[in-house]
């Protein structure tokens, strides 16, 4: 029908090279409370593809919500879309997640999420592991 149709427009996932929110964030031409990055230093060994950047989410769901997210996309608009060459950058991002939860002193355990494409509710089309944590996280999800 045109109701459905209109919906499954309204949740289809943008073209793969469209700009999202987090470009933004990342050339800080918006604000974001940034909580870790690793910077371009210019001898570190990091290379860009593997650098990461975290901020607070602005529409918190527990006490500590914190995004994670590469801060090159390199064609990972979501973990569907993930080839070999984003291992090393994966395995960053739930490193970084893992060091961010000890920085926010989440010693009783936190809850790490991953939305992909619309069944998965993904609103940003760069990928992002959420980092939630502060209150007690129940199962199943939502
Ligand atoms: O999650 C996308 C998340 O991104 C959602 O929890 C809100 C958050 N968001 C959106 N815009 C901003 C800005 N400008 N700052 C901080 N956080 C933001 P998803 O998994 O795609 O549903």
């Amino acid at each position: 029908s045109e109701k459905e149709a209109a919906i499954a427009a309204a949740a289809a996932p943008p073209p793969a090279d469209a700009p999202t929110i987090f470009d933004k964030i990342i050339n800080k031409e918006i604000p974001a409370n940034i909580v870790y990055e690793d910077d371009k230093r210019p001898f570190s060994a990091l290379p860009d593809l593997q650098r990461v950047l975290a901020f607070r989410d602005i529409n918190p769901q527990a006490p500590t919500h914190i995004l994670i997210i590469p801060k090159v996309r390199d064609g990972l608009t979501g973990l569907s879309k993930a080839e070999e060459r984003h291992i090393d950058i994966l395995g960053r991002l739930l490193y970084t997640a893992n060091v961010i939860a000890k920085q926010e002193g989440l010693d009783d355990g936190f809850r790490i999420v991953i939305n992909d494409g619309p069944n998965g509710c993904q609103s940003v089309y760069h990928i992002h592991v959420h980092l939630l944590g502060g209150r007690q996280m129940n199962w199943p999800p939502g």
